[in-house]
Formats: C-alpha cells, sequence, structure tokens
C-alpha cells in the first residue's frame, strides 16, 4: 500500500496501490465486460485489487466494504447494488481516512462528501434516447395498427440507479407522443431469466403489446425467447428497444430481433485507475466522470458487430 496509510496495510509493503473493488454480482453481458475490464485495468496499472462479488445483495457488498476497511486498504471502489442504504458504511470509510470512488451506479446520499467522484453512464439520458427513437418511429411501432403503441416496461433492479434512471428518462421521452403508453412495467432483475419470466406473464396478461421496453440487452434476450415461444416473431410482432449493446444483444439486433439499443459502456476500468490515483496523488478530481456512448440501429449493429469487443 501507499506509504503513510498506516501500520499493516494490506499489500505488505511491496509499494503497490491496493484498490477494495466491491462488484454488484454477474447479473448480465454488461456486467461480465465491466468485470473483466476493471481486472485488467488494474493489472495495468500496477494495482493490487481485491474483488468481491456481491450476487446481487446491498448486505454481502457491506460486509465486503466493512472488510476493505479493516484490510486498510487503499482506496475503495463500488458499483452500488441499489441507490440507498449507503451512509453508515460510507462514514466508516470516511472515518478510516480511506477514499471511495463510485462506479458504474449512484448512491442516493445526501453527504457528497462521502465519496471522491462518480463514473459511469447518465442513464436518464439513456432512457430518453430510447424513448426518443419510439416517438420518431412511432408509425412503424404501432405494430397491430390500432392507434395507440403499448408498451411493456421491463424494468432493472429494484432501487438500482439504472432502473430508476431509465424508466424516468423513456417516461419523458414518450410524452412528446400521447398515443405511446407503458401499460405494464415490472422488474426481471437486469437478467435473462427474468426477462423471460416477467414477458411471459406480459404476454398472457396484456392486450396488443406493441413494443417491449427492457433496461438491458439481457432481459431483451429473455423477453425474444418468450415472443418466440408464444409464436410471435420478435422485432415484427413486437418491437424491441434495450440499453447496453453487449456482444449478444448487438448480434439480435443485427439479426432483426431487437430494433434499436441504446449504449451503455461497462468499459470503465482505465478511467478508474485514473481516478484512483489522482484521488490518492491528492489531486482534485470532478464530482462526476460521465462515460460517452451512442446509439444503434440494426444497419449499424450489423456493420460494427464484427469488431465488437464485448
Ligand atoms: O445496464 C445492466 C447491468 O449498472 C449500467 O447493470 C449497469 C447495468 C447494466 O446489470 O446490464
Amino acid at each position: 500500500a501507499l506509504a503513510g496509510c498506516g501500520d499493516s496495510d494490506a499489500s505488505g509493503g511491496d509499494g503497490k496501490i491496493v484498490m477494495g473493488f466491491a462488484q454488484v454480482g454477474a447479473e448480465s453481458g454488461w456486467r461480465t465486460a465491466n468485470t473483466e475490464s476493471i481486472k485488467q485495468s488494474a493489472e495495468d496499472a500496477g494495482f493490487e485489487l481485491k474483488f468481491s462479488d456481491a450476487q446481487g445483495k446491498q448486505e454481502n457488498q457491506i460486509k465486503a466494504i466493512r472488510s476493505f476497511i479493516q484490510q486498510k486498504v487503499d482506496v475503495i471502489a463500488f458499483s452500488p447494488v441499489v441507490e440507498t442504504g449507503w451512509d453508515a458504511v460510507l462514514q466508516e470509510a470516511k472515518r478510516a481516512g480511506i477514499p471511495v470512488i463510485l462506479t458504474d451506479r449512484a448512491v442516493d446520499s445526501e453527504d457528497t462528501s462521502l465519496y471522491e467522484t462518480f463514473l459511469g453512464s447518465d442513464f436518464v439520458l439513456e432512457g430518453e434516447k430510447a424513448g426518443e427513437w419510439l416517438v420518431e418511429n412511432a408509425a412503424e411501432s404501432d405494430v397491430d395498427g390500432d392507434g395507440d403503441i403499448n408498451v411493456v416496461q421491463l424494468e432493472g433492479t429494484t432501487g438500482a440507479a439504472p432502473a430508476i434512471d431509465r424508466a424516468e428518462g423513456f417516461a419523458s421521452a414518450i410524452e412528446a407522443d400521447p398515443s405511446i403508453e407503458v401499460t405494464a412495467s415490472q422488474t426481471g432483475d437486469f437478467t435473462r431469466d427474468g426477462g423471460k419470466q416477467v414477458m411471459e406473464s406480459f404476454l398472457n396478461s396484456e392486450d396488443g403489446i406493441d413494443v417491449v421496453f427492457a433496461h438491458n440487452d439481457d432481459m431483451g434476450l429473455g423477453a425474444i425467447e418468450a415472443i418466440e415461444a408464444a409464436g410471435l416473431e420478435p422485432g415484427v410482432d413486437v418491437k424491441i428497444i434495450t440499453v447496453d449493446a453487449v456482444r449478444d444483444g448487438m448480434a439480435a439486433l443485427a439479426e432483426g430481433k431487437i430494433n434499436f439499443i441504446v449504449e451503455c459502456n461497462p468499459l470503465l476500468g482505465d478511467q478508474l485507475m485514473d481516478l484512483a490515483e489522482q484521488v490518492l496523488d491528492g489531486e482534485e478530481v470532478p464530482e462526476r466522470v460521465v462515460t460517452e456512448e451512442t446509439t444503434f440501429t440494426q444497419e449499424q449493429a450489423a456493420e460494427v458487430l464484427p469488431d465488437r469487443k464485448y
């Protein structure tokens, strides 16, 4: 660990920066790519990484952070599974003098002194881009031609920043067209299986579904399975919009089974290590670092798919 960080430093004194990273879990393709990016970048930067997988549970993340504090790591980074309930453990880190960096997901805390910076996407903007595409493609998206565009929403993990914000951004964008309405919305927990199960129940309970808005590719891919099992053609009989743009999602988009994907970049590792170094060097870092991302149509997905890394 860094000199001056206490008597029993975590690395055994080989001078490496020790980062404790508390990951959400392994719920999606996005998460897998994010974990790989963090591990690779830590190695490239010469950090010692203590990596913990919380399996989607906040209590596990809190335990991991407490253990990082006990081990006197130099810096803690984490992607909060949900937005609320972090103040106590973040106070503990602060009291121990260990800086915390939020990555990917935000916390909902009034005390912004509990973390140094937040690196990640603008999820509200992602939801807006999804909604704007639908507004622009409203005519083709009224699949049953009844004049109403009925959207079912597959939400991410309840209480997670990307689920809250994508729903908000989407809702605000579709206000521009009163014929578009979210008729049902339920969590599929960002997993393929969750998306499949919720879509099966929507297909049974909802009439005239025109569009699925899934908060990530994995749930959209699960919905595709449910739609096909119901004898319908995904992308044609039901339009599908997702967020992430991981390889499997992009392949389904290029194949015509998804209609539009809003990109969310999981490759945050290099920027995270840079920020950690700056913080530990006592440099000023911006409060918020927003990742840049784009969107993909079916044609664009077909073009970039061969070079897609994750
Ligand atoms: O969109 C989803 C993942 O927090 C941005 O979490 C991340 C989201 C991502 O499970 O696939």
